[in-house]
């Protein structure tokens, strides 16, 4: 159930075989229960000893924003075992002193929330994929600590290769995989842990094996794999239980921290909602019903041996020679020394048909975004249908690491069409610049705060011997509204990239027209200038 401080707690109700003892004047603090050292028994720690300690872990937001008039309250039903986990995550990661180094990956399923409680760093991401994405992150930021948080519809049945490939590659994250038997967030579908026997909207007759298969022992069989180093199953049946899990999520955040390879820890979770039970029988059943099918235990702990899977570093080339990509000797100057880039960051999103090079312009910037020593990002969207689909591509220039590559509100936006125009003209940022491929506005558009230039690019590609060159027209018209980048860069990148002679004459020539156009006849509605623009 959820205390007046919000977090899921073990109902009150039950009766507890902890002993609870106020250690502070916050009476509204969720209580956790901590081993302590028994003289009697050597000075070891006894697991049946417990200190309540009242307070709500640092590592949790103060206020959770998301809930309106209940700040201080999760989303998760009373006695959902989430809550429980989330509570023994933080106070590991609190004790341990990772929280600034916490990168937590949120799946899709009753927990797709955890980031509005977790005071780390958040990613959330699509359904069965936190392994990859952890991967991902792990690899680009291996000093961070990643953790995947996964159900059992997640890990075990969309996401069943996800997992079985990251544990098989030893990848250095933590998986925490909440095994509550049910899809909990979508309203009780069977997951591939539903007991047989089990009824489900999907089961209504119970899980047969000989129709839906056994349930899947996902700790048992990550466990035949070489690379992982710690797989442990947990539960939360009982506070005994529940402290052997808080050990065992500390453990496997420890691996991680110490870069000793793969740690998973399987918790069996209860989930009353779904299961028509009261917090108590939902927990009791757990004991009952899920640890006979799951047995509790330690599978894997390679904590003390060498990695199985052993550090290989590539030879050491720069990315750029690998690809082929380096400046060729003598090639124009690349600014970098002397481009002032007035911004922070500038977004573009670039937006057309398919086939009028709006994705190609989009790797042409960033191209050069890298010759200028810029961070750079390249997003394309588009349909199954690449030519005459809708496209359009998402472009970040940035003097700092790009958070995201996804631009939801463009600085400047290239509009290649009517449609992209009328479509993604609202989301351009106030002051920023929209730049229209077309001899004039429609008549009914009007941009508020933003600044609108219309530019006929294809008439003036064509007239320059190729209509397809209208796009280095607008990446023309782009620089010099914008000043941006340098229209050297501009030149060196194409003079690399294309390769036939006469096309790189048209699009020599597409630059400077797109410059000049701007410069002497661009129809402007001028209504202020871009922040951080020339
Ligand atoms: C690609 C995709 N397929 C299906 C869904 C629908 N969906 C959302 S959550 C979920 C399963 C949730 O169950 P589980 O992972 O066990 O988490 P729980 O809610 O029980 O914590 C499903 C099937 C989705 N969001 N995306
Ligand atoms: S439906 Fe089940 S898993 Fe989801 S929040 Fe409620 S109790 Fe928890």
């Amino acid at each position: 159930m959820a205390n007046e401080r919000g977090v899921s707690v073990v109902d009150p109700e039950v009766k507890l075989d902890v002993k609870l003892e106020v250690k502070s004047e916050d009476k509204s603090a969720v209580n956790i229960v901590k081993p302590q050292a028994n003289p009697e028994v050597n000075n070891e720690v006894n697991n049946d000893a417990y200190e309540s300690i009242h307070s709500k872990s640092p590592v949790f937001f103060d206020l959770y924003e998301r809930k309106s008039e209940l700040k201080h309250q999760t989303h998760y039903c009373p006695g959902c075992g989430h809550g429980v986990v989330h509570k023994l995550i933080a106070e590991a990661l609190e004790e341990l002193g990772l929280q600034d180094k916490t990168i937590f990956v949120s799946p899709v399923g009753c927990s797709v929330f955890a980031y509005y409680y977790f005071d780390v760093g958040n990613v959330q991401v699509a359904h069965g994929r936190a392994p990859a994405s952890a991967t991902g992150i792990k690899r680009s930021c291996p000093d961070k600590i990643v953790i995947s948080y996964q159900g059992d519809g997640d890990l075990a049945a969309i996401g069943t290769a996800e997992i079985v490939h990251a544990a098989n590659r030893g990848e250095k994250i933590t998986v925490f995989f909440v095994n509550n038997g049910i899809y909990g967030m979508t309203g009780g579908q069977m997951a591939p842990t539903t007991l047989v026997g089990q009824k489900s909207t999907t089961s209504p007759w119970g899980r047969r094996p000989s129709n839906e298969g056994f349930p899947l022992h996902m700790a048992e069989m990550l466990a035949t794999l070489e690379a992982p180093t710690y797989i442990e199953r947990v539960a939360l049946s009982d506070n005994k239980n529940i402290m052997k899990a808080r050990r065992a999520i500390r453990k496997a955040l420890e691996i991680q921290r110490d870069g000793k390879g793969f740690s998973f820890v399987e918790i069996l979770s209860p989930c009353p909602t779904i299961l028509g039970l009261d917090p108590v029988e939902a927990r009791s059943r757990i004991g009952e019903k899920m640890i006979p099918v799951f047995p509790l235990n330690v599978f894997r702990d390679h904590v003390h041996e060498p990695l199985a899977v052993k550090e290989s570093n590539p030879p050491q080339r720069p990315v750029a020679d690998v690809l082929g990509i380096t400046p060729k000797a003598g090639a124009h100057d690349t600014s970098k020394r002397t481009h002032a880039h007035r911004f922070k960051d500038v977004k573009i999103k670039i937006a057309g048909f398919g086939g009028q090079g709006v994705l190609l312009l989009g790797q042409l910037l960033i191209e050069m975004g890298m010759r200028e020593g810029l961070e750079v990002s390249w997003l394309p969207s588009y349909g199954p249908e690449m030519r005459s689909g809708s496209a359009h591509c998402h472009v970040c220039l940035s003097k700092e690491r790009i958070g995201s590559p996804l631009v939801s509100h463009p600085d400047v936006l290239v509009a290649m069409n009517e449609y992209s125009l009328r479509k993604f003209a609202r989301e351009v940022a106030s002051g920023g610049v929209i730049i229209y491929n077309g001899a004039s506005l429609p008549a009914d558009f009007s941009a508020p705060d933003v600044q609108v230039v219309s530019i006929p690019a294809a008439e003036i590609a064509d007239k320059l011997g190729s209509t397809k060159a209208a796009n280095i027209v607008m990446m023309g018209a782009l620089l010099e509204e914008t000043e941006c980048l340098a229209p050297g860069t501009a030149l060196s990148v194409l003079e690399d990239k294309v390769k036939k002679l006469d096309l790189l004459e048209i699009d020599r020539k597409a630059l400077t027209a797109g410059r000049l156009f701007i410069d002497e006849q661009a129809h402007i509605g001028a209504v202020s200038q871009p922040d951080g623009f020339a």
